[in-house]
């Protein structure tokens, strides 16, 4: 018999921690022999994301341009290529995707059962926003976007809450609580990327259960597709070219500074902001997530005359008003002091959601 490969998707809001819990546990799987394949997914390319994890050596296919629920084909296709010799395939479906039990889970199960194992749907909360979410509060999103990410957790087979690290063990005792009781459907676990607390138990989880999609979401697709076009989307890539060595690390953290206290000034809510600045080998990554904007930066790129910056905005405002901020916030840190050379440059605001496939019925 041919052998199976297991697909886990790792679903969640933006910024709830899906890529960096993907590529921590992709490195303890190769750590014990097994394959391991990843895919991203946007709607459009050049992800940070992707480049992120092939910079750990990773095989990764991205599904760009649409959602893996509206490009089902596309999806296989990038199954296909990275289960090759692997014996499992991870998988991010774009942060602000709901309904993927009846999407994704349903369809995979029906018609790609001889070759895939399905394993539960994981849905990854972000203590912050959970929080606010639970209280009847919308974690600083629009009313539609805070209905797109309690759907999420309805939909879920397993709640993941990400970032233990930040909680005290009472606090996250209590906020586990209290989701098991709003989503007792779902089975409520915590981990953290940063201290490793719970990959086990999930990874455990995840790579043995086969209940996977156990339910099918009662959305509306109004609501659904409303809640995705608040927010404008903005993918960039730039060379900046310097007459002299330059500090990318520093010019990173202005620069994601600068975008910071512009949103925070517009009162803009940000889905998650992230940049990959890039020299040769070396990089750094920086970040803004949730309702209050932590900021955090991976150094580093340190100094050279050339860097690559990725650039993906989702924030809530039209994509046009997004271009205009993050261009003024390049112009201001780059101060007249680098050239510029743009090599990509997208934005968007998300179509409405058109799955390939939606099931009525659970597979069983
Ligand atoms: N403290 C802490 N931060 C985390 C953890 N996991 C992710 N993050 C941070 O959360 C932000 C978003 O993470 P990312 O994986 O890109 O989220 P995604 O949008 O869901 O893929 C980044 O700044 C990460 O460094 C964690 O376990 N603990
Ligand atoms: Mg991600």
């Amino acid at each position: 018999m041919m052998k199976q490969c297991r697909i886990i998707l790792v679903g969640g809001f933006l910024g709830a921690g899906k890529t960096t819990l993907i590529w921590r546990v992709a490195e303890r799987l190769m750590s014990v022999g097994k394959g391991v394949g990843l895919i991203t997914n946007d709607q459009a390319p050049e992800l940070v994301d992707s480049e992120l994890l092939r910079r750990q050596n990773l095989a990764v296919s991205e599904v760009a341009g649409s959602c893996f629920c509206c490009n089902f084909n596309g999806f296989t296709d990038a199954v296909k290529q990275v289960s090759e010799g692997a014996d499992y395939v991870l998988s991010e479906p774009v942060g602000s995707c709901a309904d993927l039990s009846a999407t994704i889970l349903q369809p995979l199960k029906k018609y790609w059962n001889t070759t895939l194992l399905v394993a539960p749907l994981t849905v990854l909360a972000d203590p912050g926003r959970l929080a606010s979410i639970l209280q009847g509060e919308q974690a600083g999103l629009h009313e539609d976007a805070a209905y797109i990410y309690r759907k999420q957790l309805e939909e879920a087979d397993i709640i993941v809450i990400t970032k233990s690290d930040t909680l005290s063990v009472e606090e996250m005792t209590q906020l586990k609580a209290k989701t098991a009781e709003a989503f007792p459907k779902s089975r409520v676990m915590s981990v953290s990327a940063v201290t490793g607390e719970g990959l086990d138990e999930w990874l455990a989880d995840v790579t043995t259960r086969t209940d996977a999609g156990k339910r099918l979401l009662d959305i509306d697709y109004d609501r659904y597709a409303h809640g995705e076009a608040v927010l404008g989307w903005l993918n960039g890539t730039v060379m900046l070219h310097a007459p002299k060595p330059t500090d990318w690390d520093e010019f990173l953290k202005n620069l994601i500074k600068e975008l910071q206290s512009d949103f925070e000034q517009e009162t803009l809510a940000v889905g998650h902001v992230k940049i990959i600045a890039e020299s040769g080998k070396d990089y750094a990554v920086a970040n803004i997530t949730g309702a209050d904007c932590t900021l955090t930066l991976r150094p580093g790129v340190g100094t050279s005359t050339d860097v690559r910056l990725i650039i993906n905005a989702r924030v809530e405002c039209p994509p046009e008003y997004l271009d205009q901020l993050v261009r003024e916030a390049l112009v201001q840190s780059i101060n007249g002091r680098y050239t510029e050379e743009v090599l990509a440059w997208r934005y968007l605001q998300p179509g409405r959601p058109n799955p390939t496939h939606r099931f009525s019925e659970v597979v069983v």
